[in-house]
């Protein structure tokens, strides 16, 4: 397999361009786009590597995407022509594929995996997911020595394809609530599953519906009379040969969804399944043959995998929305409409004031979460060393902080996509902006893996914020120190607010439960806050670490950019906490405005430094070469509709 270097690659890809262009659009060959390149004051490869974690890492990357790209298995078909049985075909084909590719060329580190398969799977999800992302890691995580030795290599060798089944019809987000049970029955050494109410039918899992044999369920453990809570057990759903509903096992899939075509969420009704005891994972809790329960070491033990899934999550939100302002940016770029001056010619709609506002913040925002991202990756990943000496003190906080951090990145990106869709006008409501797709496939983030309201209010903002931490680094700009500083004041005061209110709540003699609910909407501000002012803290700490002046200089404006429009978005907040005053907030939006016009330059070399290829973008209006028009022409001349005639309309036509 020969690999491209970037060069080759770049040129590989500007002849596959034209190759498939209509004619006219060789006069076309230097639009606008490649213009708006010419003025950026940094160098955009440089900032590729700090996304990247380094040159030899982008290198990497970009051999690894171009295996794709140059495969002629990834020239499908657009999957936005394909009804939903044909997408979740075309998606299973394709995972199926993926690993098979994968096997050939070698790839198992995981980060290489995760890059081979972003570029793969594009802006849709992989049928498989849910068992690389739930099912493997939660064996690889509870499974004693036994059972490892069993399920692992069944799992890694796809014979168990396998989902994660938590939530029920009635509940979700109440864990407590969840209905299903598992009872031991010391005689026959059996636990026996059951789904005893029409809420407790579980729902939702991904790959549930038809492609799993196996799955997670989590249940009510039920021995020798007592009920101990909710636990993990390894159900066969299908025969691992005929792909047969097992006995008991009342198994399908839920129908369409607001996105997540190609994903078979199911539900799954258990009737009498009896399961070895040893399918229940026991590296922590245990139930011995004859039905006692060995209470697990640690309750928290479990917070490992959840904590990594929100990290990912999070780095999620910041490519989702890089995507979208790659898109939205570029577009803006190409698009010219209406007048600013009587009788000048149309100006690029980037040129607008408001065109700005809506998209560099969202920009500056999208840097922040790749770097806020990448930070809980390598916090994670140093945590994780600790677990396994057994160290566990960093993991309640860092639990706590995911939550809060998940919530936050994944509202404001699932609102900035669709910012970034009413940027494109109606071309942006069109499926071949890819904006739609982006949308319905990130939004749901801020449902799974914790919903979230329920994690802001999970997250503990501590009160003790250190203020001054970033006054000592000389890199940052005299203003980002006071945004920052204002963040944090505020942050401290909204917590003191929010506890004010339990406070009063509590004078009032109502239990410390109705304080707490009564305080909510507080506590969710506070929460707010509170991640604005770490991710604020995280995206300056980062600006230290680089040397390069132009990288530096135009990321110090966009780490400004954020904090300011932070404050500017929670104007209420400031003023209402004392830190700032009405002719203060007006220097604040002074300030703004100038840092968009200072930014207007950058903007596109800013997106192409996120250094999505067309093929992973897979949007006509984000098109490197901003050769829109021509190419929206031919993507409309493939719709389906096109191929057939028009039916039904003939008696209405017909003489009376
Ligand atoms: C695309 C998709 C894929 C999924 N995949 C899986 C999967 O693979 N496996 C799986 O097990 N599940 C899966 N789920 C289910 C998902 O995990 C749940 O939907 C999620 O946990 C939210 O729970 P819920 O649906 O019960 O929402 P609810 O908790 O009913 O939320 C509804 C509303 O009530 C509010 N609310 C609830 N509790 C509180 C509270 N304590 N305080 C304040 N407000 C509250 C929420 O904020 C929200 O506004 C998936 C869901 C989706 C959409
Ligand atoms: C680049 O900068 C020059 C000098 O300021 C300006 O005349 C030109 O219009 C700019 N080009 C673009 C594409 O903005
Ligand atoms: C808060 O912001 C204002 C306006 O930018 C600034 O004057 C003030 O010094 C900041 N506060 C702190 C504590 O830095
Ligand atoms: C929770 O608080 C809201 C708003 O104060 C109130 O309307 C609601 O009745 C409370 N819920 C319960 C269950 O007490
Ligand atoms: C049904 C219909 O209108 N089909 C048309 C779709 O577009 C092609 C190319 O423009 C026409 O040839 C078809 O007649």
């Amino acid at each position: 397999m020969i690999l491209f270097t970037r060069p080759l690659f770049l040129l590989f890809r500007k002849l596959s361009i034209i190759g498939q262009a209509p004619v006219n659009a060789v006069l076309n060959l230097v639009p606008v786009v490649p213009r708006e390149r010419e003025n950026a004051t940094f160098n955009v490869e440089k900032l590729t590597h700090i996304l990247d974690g380094g040159i030899e890492k982008t290198k990497r990357r970009r051999e690894i995407e171009s295996l794709v790209i140059s495969d002629p298995d990834f020239q499908s078909e657009d999957l936005n022509f394909l009804s939903r049985s044909e997408r979740y075909d075309a998606a299973v084909k394709k995972s199926a594929q993926m690993i098979l590719k994968l096997r050939e060329y070698g790839i198992s580190d995981p980060e290489e995996i995760y890059c081979y398969k972003s570029v793969f799977r594009g802006n849709h999800h992989e049928a498989l997911g849910l068992h690389f992302n739930m099912f493997l890691p939660t064996l690889y995580t509870q499974c004693n020595k036994e059972q490892f030795e069993k399920w692992v290599p069944l799992a890694e060798s796809f014979k168990a394809l396998g989902t994660y089944a938590q939530t029920e019809l009635g509940h979700g987000t109440h864990l407590r609530g969840l209905e299903t049970t598992a009872t031991y029955d010391p005689a026959t050494q059996v636990f026996v599953l059951n789904s005893p109410t029409i809420t407790s039918i579980k729902w939702w899992p991904g790959g549930l519906g038809k492609t799993s044999n196996h799955a997670i369920v989590l249940a009510q453990l039920h021995t020798q009379g007592k009920c101990h809570g909710l636990h993990a057990f390894i159900v066969p759903l299908r025969s691992m040969n005929t792909h047969i509903p097992l006995p008991g096992v009342v198994v399908g899939d839920i129908g369409p969804k607001f996105g997540f075509d190609e994903v078979d969420n199911g539900y799954l009704k258990l009737e009498n399944v009896r399961i070895p005891r040893d399918h229940m994972l026991m590296k922590y809790a245990k139930v011995e043959a004859d039905g006692t329960y060995v209470k697990p070491p640690s309750a928290k033990l479990t917070y490992g995998t959840m904590v990594f899934i929100r990290s990912m999550i999070v780095g999620e939100a910041g490519r989702a929305l890089a995507k979208s302002c790659t898109i939205a940016i570029r577009y803006s770029s190409v698009r010219h409409q209406s007048e600013i001056r009587p009788g000048e010619p149309e100006p690029q709609i980037m040129d607008y004031q408001t065109q700005q506002y809506k998209l560099f913040p969202l920009l500056a925002t999208a840097y922040a979460y790749k770097f806020v991202g990448q930070y809980m990756n390598q916090v994670y990943h140093r945590i994780t060393g600790d677990i396994s000496q057994g160290d566990f003190s960093e993991l309640p906080e860092l639990h706590a902080l995911s939550a809060g951090l998940k919530a936050f990145t994944t509202w404001t990106a699932s609102e900035g996509i669709e910012v970034c869709r009413m940027a494109c006008g109606g071309h942006g409501y069109s499926r071949c902006s890819a904006l739609p797709d982006i949308y319905v496939n990130f939004v749901p983030t801020c449902t799974y893996e914790g919903e979230n309201t329920v994690m802001m209010l999970q997250t503990q903002t501590s009160t003790q914020l250190n203020v001054l931490v970033l006054y000592g680094q000389p890199c940052i700009s005299f203003c980002l120190k006071a945004s920052y500083a204002n963040a944090s004041l505020c942050v401290f005061r909204l917590v003191e607010l929010a506890a004010k209110s339990i406070q009063q709540e509590l004078q009032k003699r109502v239990s410390q439960e109705d304080a707490w609910n009564n305080s909510a909407i507080d506590l969710v501000r506070a929460s707010d806050a509170h991640c604005h002012y770490v991710v604020v803290k995280l995206f300056a700490a980062k600006l230290g670490e680089i040397g390069d002046t132009g990288v530096h200089s135009v990321l110090s404006t966009l780490a400004l950019l954020y904090a300011l429009q932070g404050i500017q978005q929670h104007s209420g907040d400031f003023l209402q906490t004392g830190l700032l005053s009405v002719p203060q907030l007006s220097q604040v939006s002074q300030r703004l405005k100038e840092l968009l016009a200072q930014l207007r330059p950058n903007a596109v070399a800013l997106v192409d430094a996120f250094d999505y290829c067309d093929e992973m973008l897979n949007s006509v209006l984000g098109r490197y070469d901003g050769n829109v028009y021509e190419h929206m022409f031919e993507w409309a001349r493939r719709s389906p509709l096109n191929k057939t005639e028009v039916r039904y309309l003939k008696p209405l036509q017909a003489k009376l």
